[in-house]
């Protein structure tokens, strides 16, 4: 596949590395389209909140059979049509779930072969049983009198539509060659139909990362996390820890699967097989993990490359050797100081996690990996303090259904817009969004068996802050944020103790190797603040759930507006 994209111009050979190649794309296809997502279900109200439109679009199985058959027939005559049989999850596993795609897409058939499993072997028994999400995906064709687009990436931007059928466990995709809309296995299938069997079958399928912690004293504990995009998951997953003795290991950068066992513990698998990160950003010094996972095996897309043969963005665009030039994602010569990047902001790297050389040992168990705590985050430069932890399960739901994040296109200083994105599943939910809310907290409640352990603590971190004298960072992130994984353990552990706030759980001063003013910009508690955030998070729940809004969530949010108030 690879060889064949070669040669028709669609991949370049990137020889600085081993078996690693550019793909291009049309610049109008560079990034996942929201406004083209929809979720096609007989009633509106399975898809969506009735009272707004920000947590999904909603189709008409009538429109939807109109928009297809406006699209789809003929539309990939004189191609190539691939046939992937793929599982997502370790096979074996209780958890991993099968699919079929068909795609005119080479470069779509390279890179589901680095994210999910392709063969027939491992999924005849789900294909004999017709038990597999159906994935049509067509890169499609211009009408007549639109542009004709790039040879080597054909595309039909004007007519885009990625299109889920939960019920019929379905999905067509149909204009866009790109990652989001095209590898089908990952957003459309892990998170929106997997969200509604989820639902239907009592598990979670979350757009989380999961990591191992191991303390010094050897104990080993599972996280899963959830961040909006580009907020640094994939760092986070892949961390080298700062602090002395602590490992951390990765089990997936992007989406869980998560289920209580038959002893009441909850464990997770990655259904997924490879990376599809961002690259910009993307450093030695920012993830050294990464940078090597994507020496060999790795398709770049929409990044620019070196006369030596390499990849490049920022910054590493701006450290190259003397002599070595650049040309960038849209095959312009590049210098630094051009006002264009390099590479496109959303550019990216496709590479096998088992290249990656802090995979845990245990990351293609089929059992799962038991996970011990849930982590929810956004980018807040200030307010949020770097962590704590919910009081119990239904005030975590609510803080995660409480998330939001800087977008991050804004430019500095120029107080960046704040998104609502609740559990990052904003973009990625599979059914009324409100009803997920019900789906967390009837899983929080359910009866457990005997002896099962407690449920998994809920926490909210923020890694963002910024010091409000100087506007720079208030904390250095990146292999520092083991310092706040530890307190999450050792709270799991029952060890820590901690202050309880209005908000949540605090760390005592000190908890975090910091402590007077630092600790206290760390962990601001404003009233007037929190008096702002819940009264947005007001009118966000109003707009956009109404009266869909589960009580408990409604309650939540009564209770830290009386304790904000007695502030
Ligand atoms: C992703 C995203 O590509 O969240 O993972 O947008
Ligand atoms: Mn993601």
């Amino acid at each position: 596949m690879l060889a064949l994209l070669r040669d028709q111009g669609a991949l370049l050979p990137l020889p600085k590395y081993d078996n690693c190649w550019l793909a291009r794309t049309d610049p109008r296809d560079v990034a996942r389209v929201e406004s083209r997502t929809v979720l096609v279900t007989e009633r509106r109200g399975d898809a969506v909140p009735a009272a707004g439109s920000a947590m999904g679009n909603w189709m008409s199985p009538q429109d939807f059979e109109a928009a297809a058959q406006e699209r789809f027939p003929g539309c990939m005559e004189g191609r190539t049509l691939y046939v992937l049989p793929f599982c997502m999850g370790p096979p074996g596993s209780a958890l991993c779930r099968a699919g079929l795609q068909l795609t005119d897409s080479a470069y779509v058939v390279a890179s589901m072969r680095i994210m999910t499993r392709v063969g027939a072997d491992y999924v005849s028994a789900a294909l004999a049983r017709g038990d597999f999400v159906r994935c049509l995906h067509a890169l499609g064709r211009p009408r007549d009198g639109d542009p004709p687009g790039m040879a080597s990436w054909p595309c039909d931007p004007a007519r885009t539509l990625i299109a889920h059928l939960p019920s019929q466990r379905r999905v067509a995709s149909y204009g866009s060659g790109y990652g989001g809309n095209s590898l089908l296995g990952k957003k459309c299938f892990a998170l929106r139909i997997a969200s509604c069997m989820a639902r239907d079958e009592g598990w979670l399928a979350e757009h989380m990362l999961i990591l191992g912690v191991r303390d010094p004293q050897g104990v080993k504990r599972y996280l899963a996390a959830a961040f909006p995009s580009a907020c640094g998951k994939t760092n986070l997953a892949m961390m080298t820890p700062a602090l002395p003795g602590w490992s951390v290991t990765c089990v997936g950068d992007d989406i869980a699967w998560m289920r209580f066992d038959d002893d009441g513990r909850l464990r997770a698998i990655n259904p997924e097989r490879g990376f599809f990160g961002v690259a910009p950003g993307t450093s030695p010094s920012t993830n050294p993990v990464a940078m090597a996972t994507i020496r060999r095996d790795t398709i770049f897309t929409n990044v620019g490359h070196t006369s030596d043969g390499g990849a490049c963005w920022d910054p590493i665009d701006r450290q190259l050797p003397p002599g070595t030039t650049v040309t960038s994602w849209l095959g312009r010569p590049w210098a630094p100081g051009d006002p264009e990047p390099s590479a496109h902001p959303n550019s990216r790297f496709c590479a096998p996690a088992a290249n990656c050389p802090i995979m845990d040992p245990a990351w293609e168990d089929p059992a799962g990996v038991p996970i011990d705590a849930i982590v929810f985050g956004g980018r807040r430069p200030s307010g949020v303090p770097l962590v704590f932890e919910a009081f119990d399960w239904p005030h975590g739901v609510f803080v995660g259904s409480a998330m939001r994040s800087e977008a991050t296109a804004a430019a500095e200083h120029t107080g960046g817009r704040l998104l609502h994105d609740p559990f990052a599943m904003r973009p990625f939910f599979g059914y009324n969004a409100a009803r997920h809310l019900s789906h967390w907290l009837a899983l929080g409640a359910r009866p457990r068996p005997a002896g099962a352990p407690p449920l998994p603590r809920l926490f909210h971190v923020n890694w963002f802050l910024r010091d409000d004298a100087t506007g720079s960072a208030a904390w250095p992130g990146f292999g520092h944020n083991i310092r706040v994984l530890a307190w999450i353990c050792r709270r799991v552990q029952g060890a820590e103790p901690a202050r309880a706030t209005p908000i949540g759980w605090f760390p005592l001063e000190g908890a975090l190797g910091v402590g007077g003013d630092e600790h206290r910009k760390l962990f601001p508690l404003s009233k007037a603040f929190w008096e702002r955030e819940t009264r947005e998070l007001r009118r966000f729940y109003l707009e956009n759930y109404g009266a869909e809004l589960p009580n408990q969530i409604a309650e939540q949010l009564e209770g830290l507006e009386g304790r904000v108030r007695a502030m």
